[in-house]
């Protein structure tokens, strides 16, 4: 009803606003025995976590979880699992002065609508604060596929603005690649194409000089995914990942595959032909990204999601009061430029989520 969970075997239910207290995820379905402590968490929460680079916001959250239940000696019991991430760097007084107007682009004027009252502080419940917890719960569903069947998720900024990166085989990025530049040093922008990464953090910084902001793109590729994960017709597991990543802050684009390009083919030239290497069937090429059907072919999974440039600007805008009269709107405080580098953690996240709960149907059914 409400709309705060997500998934039905590998269920995850989170709360939170950006300036309150914290954010807390339920985590339910996950079998015992799995190993979790807190620095498992840690990993992706860090490449989340805002003020992480100059291309970020510059909130300053160190974004420790604390694992309040569902763990007992460093491994899964089987009862809900229950983490908690604390706010520390709320500046509210940054708010007040746009209390009482929309910001273009942003969910201040559909959550009036909706609610008739806002939290206005930071965005409240639309705030991207909230994928922290998202991402904890994500760690989780990261090892179970891993451990169920070798499941990796990786994903990278593949477009910012007008610079796309060329990358001519997705299934064959690491996150090392991702997080790392040649030289050891942090790939602040995400994107495996180096000489793009430039390009595009060239921009970034010329848009967050001009108070401005701008989007791009994400790819997501999960490899080691075998055959027969999803469901006919309403649960297709493609049906599940549009749902996951459009449920992220930002997201208005979401293809798999070919995507959009296959409006251009005909059918001879967008099928992929399946051949068998020593009796295991697979395709030449995969137009289809890893499912047919809406059920995962053995292929890699490859995904992508479009997101929009961060709406709230410290650039003048026009826009009205709540009361409808004209005026002019400047948001003070810490945006990100650019969402794309901390998108990649969060759009992660969510696929590896859709997959652990396509994962545990898919065993319900085959015991
Ligand atoms: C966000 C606005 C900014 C960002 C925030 C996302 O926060 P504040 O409420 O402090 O102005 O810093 O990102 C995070 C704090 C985070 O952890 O991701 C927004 O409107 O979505």
């Amino acid at each position: 009803m409400s709309g705060n969970s997500f998934g039905q075997f590998f269920r995850i239910t989170t709360a939170g606003e950006s300036h309150g207290p914290g954010n807390v995820v339920i985590v339910d379905g996950v079998p015992p025995g799995l190993p979790l402590t807190a620095e498992d968490l840690m990993g992706d929460l860090e490449r989340r976590r805002p003020g992480q680079s100059r291309l970020t916001t510059q909130r300053k959250e160190a974004d420790l979880p604390e694992i309040l239940s569902g763990v007992f000696e460093g491994v899964t019991t089987g009862t809900s699992i229950a983490i908690l991430v604390r706010n520390t760097d709320q500046r509210s007084r940054d708010y007040s002065d746009i209390k009482d107007k929309y910001r273009p682009g942003h969910a201040d004027y559909t959550y009036d609508a909706r609610y008739g009252f806002r939290d206005y502080r930071g965005g409240g419940r639309s705030s991207a604060r909230e994928t922290t917890a998202r991402v904890a719960a994500g760690v989780i569903a990261k090892k179970l596929i891993a451990q169920a069947f070798g499941g990796i998720v990786t994903g990278y900024v593949c477009q910012v603005g007008p610079v796309k990166a060329s990358v001519p085989a997705p299934e064959a990025v690491t996150q090392e690649q991702v997080e790392q530049l040649p030289d050891g040093s942090p790939n602040i922008v995400r994107c495996p194409d180096y000489d793009a990464g430039q390009k595009m953090i060239d921009l970034i910084d010329e848009v967050r000089k001009d108070t401005d902001s701008i989007g791009g793109v994400s790819e997501i590729v999960v490899t080691g995914v075998p055959a027969g994960l999803g469901a006919p017709v309403f649960d297709k597991i493609k049906a599940d990942f549009a749902k996951a990543l459009f449920s992220l802050p930002a997201v208005l684009g979401v293809e798999y595959g070919i995507g959009f390009g296959c409006a251009e083919l005909r059918g001879s030239e967008n099928n992929d032909i399946f051949k068998s290497d020593d009796g295991n069937i697979t395709t030449q090429t995969n137009r289809h990204g890893g499912m047919l059907g809406g059920i995962t072919s053995g292929l890699p999974i490859v995904l992508r999601a479009a997101i929009k440039p961060t709406s709230s600007l410290a650039k003048p805008q026009p826009t009205v009061t709540t009361s409808g009269e004209l005026t002019e709107i400047s948001t003070k405080g810490r945006h990100d430029p650019c969402l794309l580098p901390r998108f990649v953690p969060m759009g992660e996240a969510m696929v590896a989520i859709v997959l652990a709960d396509h994962w545990l149907r898919y065993q319900a059914i085959a015991d």
